[in-house]
């Protein structure tokens, strides 16, 4: 938090399990940010920092390292702080694999989220990888959890591929 900006500007943050693909989604979104320079990696747990990028004058994005798998060991430091302290925190994105659906650890980010009272959107990620039906179970199981069991969550769902560029401008135009 020390190296963090100053909150200035409305700051946007993405965050779920190592290797779901939030550096591949922040690169697919901002294509035409020639600042966003996010890196992306085959291995999980590449991004151990957060990286905070300004976008133009108008807000600030943080890619954030992954929790579960190969998590930093000071991750929940981290990112606990900055979640309950970042005051310009306007939008979180939390994001969950499409092919595998809510796991254990998405359980908990999405409580800690509730129990700091962060509004949020749930991205369904890789969608190119999943069979429809198999898409189709988790999108359905993922929607009645988000009615059920949550607060802060944004209602819609959003699923992304991208490596297709599937649902990135739906996301881009109606997921702020
Ligand atoms: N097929 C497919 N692969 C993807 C997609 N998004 C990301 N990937 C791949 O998944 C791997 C991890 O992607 P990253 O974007 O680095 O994941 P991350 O969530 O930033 O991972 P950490 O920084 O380790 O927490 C890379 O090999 C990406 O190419 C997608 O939509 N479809
Ligand atoms: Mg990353």
């Amino acid at each position: 938090m020390d190296h963090a900006p100053p909150p200035a500007l409305p700051e946007v943050c993405f965050i779920g399990r190592s290797n779901v693909g939030k550096s591949s989604l922040i690169r697919a979104l901002f294509s035409l940010s020639p600042e966003v320079e996010v890196r992306v990696s085959k291995t999980p747990g590449h991004t151990k920092k957060m990286n905070f990028f300004k976008v133009g004058k108008y807000f600030t994005l943080v890619d954030m390292p992954g929790y579960g798998y190969r998590a930093p060991r000071d991750f929940v430091e981290m990112v606990e702080a900055y979640l309950q302290e970042r005051r310009n925190l306007k939008r979180t994105f939390l994001l969950a694999d499409g092919v595998l659906g809510l796991q254990k650890t998405d359980h908990i980010a999405v409580e800690m989220l509730e129990e700091f009272g962060i509004p949020y959107v749930m991205v369904l990620t890789k969608i190119d990888r999943a069979s429809r039906g198999l898409l189709l179970n988790n999108v359905l199981k993922v929607q009645e959890f988000i009615k059920e069991k949550t607060q802060g969550c944004f209602p819609q769902l959003f699923l992304v591929s991208s490596v297709e560029f599937s649902g990135v401008h739906l996301l881009r135009t109606k997921g702020g």
